[in-house]
């Protein structure tokens, strides 16, 4: 199994917490998104992941895309230990959690819509931070109140296990920090937050001990 990474992408940092939690070892490939314009967009790479994206996984000859999908890929071929509830209703619930930060917050804030707006859009560095906090508060908001219903004692985002919603919790909290975002106005985020850092799997996965870390 091999995960094409850079130690600072979000996307990546999903990827790797949900190897860790289910226990496979993995060769790490570092991609740099800076040096040299990024060796995302090198033909190579390109033809690995025609999106030119971090993360993409190589398991048995195939090549995965798109961190949601390779999360729930691991998740069908090694079930053990689930990142999903039983019931139906339960994980719709967890994937919609998921879904919020991957489909309505990530994709706004991430490094190439961001520069988008500096570049063509012409727009300074004030705005786009701007920009960047107002789609995080507005997912932080709806996800606390998320989390408050449906955590058990303030460990997890749903019930008292580790699922798909905390794998994709910690990395958007740790890229939400590199901008002072004030987490203490989302008790409930803030608290499960601080219990998932602390757990291995999660550890292991930080930006800051993977082998490009700089
Ligand atoms: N929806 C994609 C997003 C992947 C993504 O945006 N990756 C970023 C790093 S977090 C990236 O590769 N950016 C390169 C670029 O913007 O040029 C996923 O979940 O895998």
């Amino acid at each position: 199994m091999k995960l094409y990474s850079y130690f600072r992408s979000s996307a990546a940092y999903r990827a790797r917490i949900a190897l860790n939690v289910k226990g496979l070892s993995y060769d790490y490939v570092a991609k740099h998104l800076l040096k040299d314009g990024g060796e995302h967009k090198r033909a190579d790479y390109l033809a690995i992941n025609p999106q030119g994206f971090i993360p993409a996984l190589e398991h048995d000859g195939a090549l995965i895309t798109q961190s949601v999908a390779i999360i729930e890929y691991l998740e069908e071929m090694f079930p053990t230990p689930s990142l999903l509830p039983t019931r139906p209703v339960d994980r719709a619930i967890v994937r919609a959690m998921a879904q919020l930060i991957a489909c309505d917050i990530h994709p706004l804030n991430n490094l190439r819509v961001l520069n988008y707006l500096k570049a063509p859009l012409g727009q300074d560095n004030d705005a786009v931070t701007e920009w960047y906090k107002h789609w995080i508060a507005e997912g932080f908001a709806a996800l606390e109140q998320l989390i408050a219903m449906h955590s058990g004692e303030k460990r997890y985002c749903f019930g008292d296990a580790v699922t798909m919603a905390d794998v994709l919790l910690v990395p958007q909290v740790a890229n939400s920090r590199r901008y002072k975002m004030d987490l203490s106005r989302y008790p409930a985020l803030q608290t499960v937050t601080t219990h998932l850092e602390t757990l291995p799997a999660f550890l292991a996965a930080r930006p800051e001990v993977q082998p490009d870390a700089e």
